[in-house]
């Protein structure tokens, strides 16, 4: 994949046009551009050459695929609010080819798909939506007549570059899920991610759905750069699948010292204790919703921050196939920036001069997994004693409230 700048058509210049062509103040259009080269963990000041690049970025073409899957990746690129995300996007590709949004059905819509494929031959960005079913040749998928498969091959043939969005377009997602009867060793219509199918790597963005600001981040970082962003070798943008969610947790603290909601609704469910004993998969999840959030709706609007422990959603071998009642194996042991406060109402907390010394001592790492081990069997005792302390006393309703 080479420098694509090259392949994009008209020349656009100033901030009056963007004002203009997005009806945007460019006050928004501004704030816009800084989120972004947040997202892309750009240096301060890198929004002025993001908002220059997208104000004269030349769109590129875009060939949108659907498959297997629910559409929550447009959706969720449809539903930002503010600013409007919908419109930028529609502003930076041109969006040639897009089963759900385009207005042509049947063979008129087939007509646009050719028609784009051949106009923008070798310089077209394929996207793709769904897992790809394999099984008995690839029935299970069929549009226009055509499998999946054909036309997945078909399209990324002449593709200058390829973007699996979503967790089923990257690895399988949840139409690749097992199901739990004897004998069953793969989903029942066989789904695939991009990469199996075309037997390369492509460009990764899981999530189920994903965040819309990291897809839209990799095309500003196109646009800006010439080029797509650096990837893991799952396909992942650096900038977006780099850390844990767990690392960056606004519940970190509470894991860290030992406090956990034991089930849902309980006291400490109530004050905004961490998730892990009820499943939380953050620990094993590589993604950056604990620091970007979803949508525009303001502060905790991701499902850990709702009180959801995550699903691992993004992450093949977590999400949709390990159980929600399942604690998270620790990947990586690190050291929290800060210990958390001292005395707490519930639970045993760790003290910060204790959680110091072993660290000091032992080495942070090794200091973290003994403070791991301590706190998760700290909360065990917690555990029991919450337990004692249900059934001895009615429970209280407004605790925490
Ligand atoms: Fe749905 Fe997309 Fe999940 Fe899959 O998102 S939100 S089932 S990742 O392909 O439409
Ligand atoms: Fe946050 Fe989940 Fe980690 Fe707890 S286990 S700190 S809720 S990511
Ligand atoms: Fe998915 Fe977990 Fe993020 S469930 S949306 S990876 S918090």
């Amino acid at each position: 994949m080479g420098n694509l700048n090259e392949f994009f058509d008209t020349g656009r210049s100033t901030l009056d046009d963007v004002e203009r062509r997005l009806d945007m103040p460019r006050r928004e259009f501004l704030q816009f551009c800084a989120t972004v080269a947040a997202t892309l963990g750009l240096p301060a000041g890198a929004e002025a050459a993001v908002a220059k690049a997208v104000e004269a970025a030349k769109r590129p073409s875009v060939i949108w695929l659907h498959f297997q899957e629910c559409t929550g990746c447009s959706e969720s690129l449809l539903r930002a609010e503010h600013p409007t995300l919908e419109k930028l996007i529609l502003d930076v590709i041109s969006l040639d080819y897009h089963e759900t949004l385009m207005a042509a059905a049947g063979h008129q819509a087939e007509a646009a798909r050719k028609a784009a494929m051949k106009a923008n031959k070798g310089k077209y960005v394929l996207v793709v939506e769904g897992a790809i079913p394999t099984k008995a040749n690839g029935i299970y998928c069929k549009v226009g007549g055509q499998t999946a498969i054909d036309m997945l091959k078909e399209c990324a043939a002449d593709a200058a570059a390829v973007i699996a969005i979503g967790s089923c377009a990257s690895w399988g997602g949840m139409p690749s899920t097992i199901p739990s009867i004897s004998g069953a060793d793969s989903s029942p219509t066989g789904s695939e991610g991009v990469a199996k199918i075309l037997g390369k790597p492509v460009v990764t963005i899981p999530g189920c759905p994903p965040n819309p600001y990291n897809f839209l981040a990799a095309v500003v970082h196109f646009l800006t750069f010439g080029k797509l962003p650096e990837v893991d070798k799952l396909g992942r943008p650096k900038f977006a699948y780099s850390r844990l969610i767990h690392e960056n947790c606004e519940r970190r603290a509470h894991f860290d010292a030992g406090r956990f909601a034991m089930e849902f609704g309980d006291s400490g469910h109530r004050q905004g204790y961490c998730l892990y004993k009820l499943g939380c998969k953050g620990p094993e999840t590589y993604a950056n919703c604990s620091t970007l959030g979803f949508g525009d709706a303001g502060e905790n609007n991701w499902p850990v921050g709702c009180g959801h422990p995550c699903i691992g959603c993004s992450e093949q071998g977590v999400g949709f196939t390990k159980p929600i009642h399942q604690v998270a194996k620790m990947l990586n042991v690190t050291p929290p920036l800060q210990y958390p406060r001292i005395v707490e109402e519930q639970g045993k907390a760790a003290s910060f001069a204790s959680a110091a010394a072993v660290a000091a001592v032992a080495g942070a790492a090794a200091g973290a997994a003994v403070m791991l081990t301590r706190n998760l069997g700290l909360s065990h005792a917690a555990e029991e004693a919450e337990r004692a302390k249900a059934a001895s006393k009615p429970f209280d309703d407004k605790a925490g409230a």
